[in-house]
Order: C-alpha cells, then sequence, then structure tokens
C-alpha cells in the first residue's frame, strides 16, 4: 500500500488506529481519501483485533467532499460507481470481521454519518452534532444511510432528518442510538482507544459473529436467521478458547457484572 495522503495508521498492540487527516476540509471524503479508508480496513496492520476510527481537527467528518464532486461534475452513471465504491468501502468496515470503534466529535454529518453507521460502536463527545443535510444541498445520500441510519432511527425519522436539516446533539443521539456513550469533550478518543483494548481481548471467532452476524441475520427471514444463529453458535461456543474463560468464571477469577457499571 502506497503512504496514505488523508489518514494515518497507528498501532497500539492489538488496537489501529485510523485517523482521518484532511482537518482543513473537515474531513470531507474525496475519492481519494475513499479509497485510503477502504484499503486499511481491508488489509489491515498485521495482529490488528479492533480498530479505532477517528479524526483530527474540531469536526468528525462533513460528508461527501462536495468541492471535488462540484468541480468534476460527474455524470449519473460515474455516480453511480462512485456510491458503489462508497458502499464498497463501508461494506468492509462493517463486516470485515473486526471490530471498529468511532470516536466522534463536532459534525457527524451526511457521508460523515454514514461512515460513522458503519462503525460498530459509536463515541460521541460534548459537541458532536448529527445531521442529514442532502435535502438542502439539493443532493441525496449514497454511502449507505438509506439502510444503516434508517434502520438506527427509522426511515420516516431518516426523512425527516433529510428534508429538515435538522441537527441532533450528543445526548439526543444517544437516545436515538446514533451514539452509544456519551463523554466529556476531548474525550472520545481516549474512551475509544480503551474500549476498543477491551473488546480486542475477546476471542476473533466471538468478535467475527457479533459484528458481522446480527445485521446479517437481520437481514434475514425467520427461519434463516433462527438457522444461521445456531451456525455462529456452533462455531463460536465450541471454540477450544472459550474454554479458559468459563474456567475463570468457575473459579469466581473474572470480574463480575454490576449494574449501572457501562
Ligand atoms: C468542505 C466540506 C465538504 C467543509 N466538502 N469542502 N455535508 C455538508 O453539507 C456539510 C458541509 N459542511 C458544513 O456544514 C461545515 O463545513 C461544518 C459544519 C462541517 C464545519 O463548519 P466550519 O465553520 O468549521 O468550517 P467551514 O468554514 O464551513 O469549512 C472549512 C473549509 O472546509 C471550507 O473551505 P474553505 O476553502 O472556505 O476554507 C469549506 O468549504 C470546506 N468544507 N465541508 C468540501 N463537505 C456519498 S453521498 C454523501 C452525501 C453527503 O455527504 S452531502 C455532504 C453533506
Amino acid at each position: 500500500m502506497t503512504k496514505p495522503n488523508f489518514i494515518t495508521i497507528e498501532t497500539d498492540g492489538p488496537v489501529t488506529i485510523v485517523t482521518l487527516v484532511r482537518e482543513d476540509r473537515r474531513n470531507a471524503i474525496s475519492e481519494d481519501m475513499l479509497l485510503e479508508i477502504e484499503n486499511v480496513f481491508r488489509a489491515p496492520p498485521e495482529g490488528t483485533r479492533s480498530f479505532v476510527l477517528a479524526a483530527k481537527g474540531d469536526h468528525f467528518c462533513a460528508g461527501l467532499d462536495l468541492r471535488e464532486h462540484y468541480d468534476k461534475d460527474r455524470s449519473p452513471i460515474e455516480f453511480m460507481t462512485m456510491c458503489q465504491k462508497w458502499h464498497r468501502a463501508f461494506d468492509i468496515i462493517q463486516f470485515s470481521g473486526t471490530p471498529v470503534i468511532a470516536a466522534l466529535k463536532g459534525a457527524v454529518v451526511g457521508g460523515g454519518l454514514e461512515l460513522a453507521a458503519a462503525a460498530h460502536v459509536r463515541i460521541a463527545e460534548e459537541g458532536t452534532f448529527f445531521a442529514l443535510p442532502e435535502g438542502q444541498r439539493g443532493i441525496f445520500t449514497g454511502g449507505g444511510a438509506t439502510v444503516r441510519v434508517a434502520r438506527i432511527v427509522t426511515p420516516a425519522r431518516m426523512v425527516d432528518m433529510m428534508l429538515s436539516a435538522r441537527t441532533y446533539d450528543a445526548r439526543r443521539g444517544l437516545d436515538l442510538g446514533l451514539c452509544h456513550e456519551v463523554v466529556e469533550a476531548g474525550q472520545a478518543l481516549s474512551r475509544a482507544r480503551e474500549l476498543a483494548a477491551q473488546v480486542a481481548r475477546n476471542p476473533p471467532t466471538t468478535n467475527f459473529a457479533i459484528v458481522t452476524g446480527i445485521s446479517r441475520i437481520n437481514d434475514m427471514s425467520t427461519t434463516d436467521g433462527l438457522f444461521a444463529e445456531g451456525l455462529l453458535a456452533m462455531a463460536v461456543q465450541t471454540n477450544p478458547e472459550i474454554r479458559d474463560r468459563l474456567e475463570a468464571f468457575f473459579s469466581k477469577k473474572t470480574k463480575r457484572l454490576e449494574p449501572g457499571v457501562s
């Protein structure tokens, strides 16, 4: 892989931290940047057991690079091809089998929300805001929001978000499922790293089943879904790696779950 320009890749033991570093454009995603994002999730550094997806600057991501879109004046078929590239890149994030924890701040809008929605856990710091301003710009989503964001907030709410361009702050985003945890301003990255390190300690087969299986099963009929769940459980529950964990539980060596602790 050639050295990326729009992202940085750092490893911290089993955690790989991918950072968007195009803060002068508020991390808006150009074609080249999209390819860099796809490449790192497609072929992560050896030993990666979880990812943090973060951003430099005050904003996570302002979505599609509107300047590039304007300058390229794409034809319909060129934009269809472009959408397929966004779908492919974000599918790899969601379905590669390795957990991705996003550290959100500032604007998480348009294609930036589509990117965040492909991650498995979203930590937002105070000051984060979510929106789909496409309607206002006269355009439509193209990076998977009609599927991923609509599933989170419901299709009806997504219609409203796109028509009104309303913004939701971090707390409201938490209520709606756009993020899973809200932390103080400036703390999203450290919390995401902490969680990614914790998640990296789960057996890879278990993480694979969690991050790929649940979404896929929710695309299936009840009968197919239950069958697929059984197949996943068959592989995960009989994995020899889990025996040590169960023994640690029996011998009371593992921390017990506590109410109210997340
Ligand atoms: C950009 C972009 C961009 C900023 N493409 N250049 N997304 C949007 O409609 C979001 C548009 N952006 C914003 O609303 C604001 O920029 C922010 C709220 C994110 C940040 O505001 P602020 O005041 O910090 O920055 P700024 O002055 O607006 O922007 C700084 C520079 O970044 C400026 O360029 P400059 O040359 O004047 O310095 C902006 O033009 C540039 N910039 N956002 C290109 N998005 C697969 S389809 C997906 C559909 C979509 O994602 S639609 C995009 C929705």
